[in-house]
């Protein structure tokens, strides 16, 4: 498929997704919805690759939904726009490959939630963060009124949309809504260091630990540590990527995975 709103870097083993509507500072609208959708839906069969990174083309990540087509909409096509995009958006977590948001800009309502579904943040020092939706006498649409109260705590999420402020990267850090703040001259490079580190782990328990951590979030903590044994057992056994990496440690040599 030809995109028009993403541009995809496809490398051996991993992606990068860059969000890319220059005009609009890569505001979502109904294209690039389905673009992503397709893209989601295609690349989470290659059992290759592990790594997913999305961020955005110039100086924004996303600065939200794009208030131009949504201005039209009625009532009813509002609500299902936010329906059918939160369902993209929380398919991330279903995938099979860790989904990074490197923040390089701006990151305002709905562009904020775009990096809220990713599975952690990385900010670029010129990163701001912001639910402006109330600016605009609305409420937020893509999520960002569950998963903000979660990620941080209601008091902060209250706060952040009444008041509608924009966070520096470091205050976002603070809240943790990010993990890392990266100096922008050295974000790129940061970029590949994560890519290495993360691409030494053990495939298949790099798969499984998002799928642990997820779905464990949404059982009993004892059902979840039992999905756990489970999952930790799986790994064992003559020719598992488990056995490879223990003995590759004893030998002192790198794992062949
Ligand atoms: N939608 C459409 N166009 C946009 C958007 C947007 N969200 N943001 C920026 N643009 C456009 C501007 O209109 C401008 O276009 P033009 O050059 O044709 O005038 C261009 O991008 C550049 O923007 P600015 O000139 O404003 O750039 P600045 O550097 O001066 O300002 C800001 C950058 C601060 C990011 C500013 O553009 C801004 O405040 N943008 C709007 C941010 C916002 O309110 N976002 C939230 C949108 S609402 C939302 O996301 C709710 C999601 C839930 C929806 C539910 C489903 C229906």
């Amino acid at each position: 498929m030809d995109y028009q709103t993403l541009k995809i870097n496809k490398h051996e083993k991993w992606c990068e997704l860059i969000l890319h509507r220059p005009d609009s500072l890569n505001a979502i609208n109904s294209v690039l919805v389905n673009e992503l959708s397709h893209f989601f839906e295609e690349i989470e069969k290659d059992e290759e690759c592990y790594l997913i990174i999305i961020t955005g083309h110039g100086k924004a990540f996303a600065a939200g939904a794009d208030i131009q087509e949504m201005q039209d909409m009625s009532s009813g096509q509002a609500s299902s726009f936010s329906a059918k995009i939160q369902e993209v958006f929380l398919h991330i977590k279903e995938m099979p490959q860790l989904v990074v948001g490197f923040i390089n800009g701006y990151a305002l309502g709905g562009g904020m939630e775009l990096a809220m579904a990713c599975d952690f943040r990385i900010a670029s020092s010129k990163a701001q963060f912001g639910q402006p939706e109330l600016k605009l006498g609305l409420v937020p649409g893509f999520a960002a009124t569950q998963i903000l109260p979660r990620l941080t705590n209601v008091a902060d999420a209250l706060f952040m949309f009444s008041t509608a402020e924009m966070l520096n990267a470091y205050q976002a850090l603070e809240l943790r809504l990010v993990q890392q703040v990266v100096p922008e001259a050295e974000f790129q490079d940061y970029k590949i260091k994560l890519v290495d580190e993360i691409g030494m782990q053990g495939p298949q328990a790099l798969r499984k630990i998002k799928n642990l951590v997820h779905k464990g979030m949404a059982m009993s903590f004892k059902d979840g540590c039992a999905m756990e044994s489970q999952e930790f057992g799986s790994l064992f056994g003559s020719r598992s990527q488990g056995e490879e990496g223990m003995k590759a440690f004893l030998h002192k040599r790198k794992p062949k995975w």
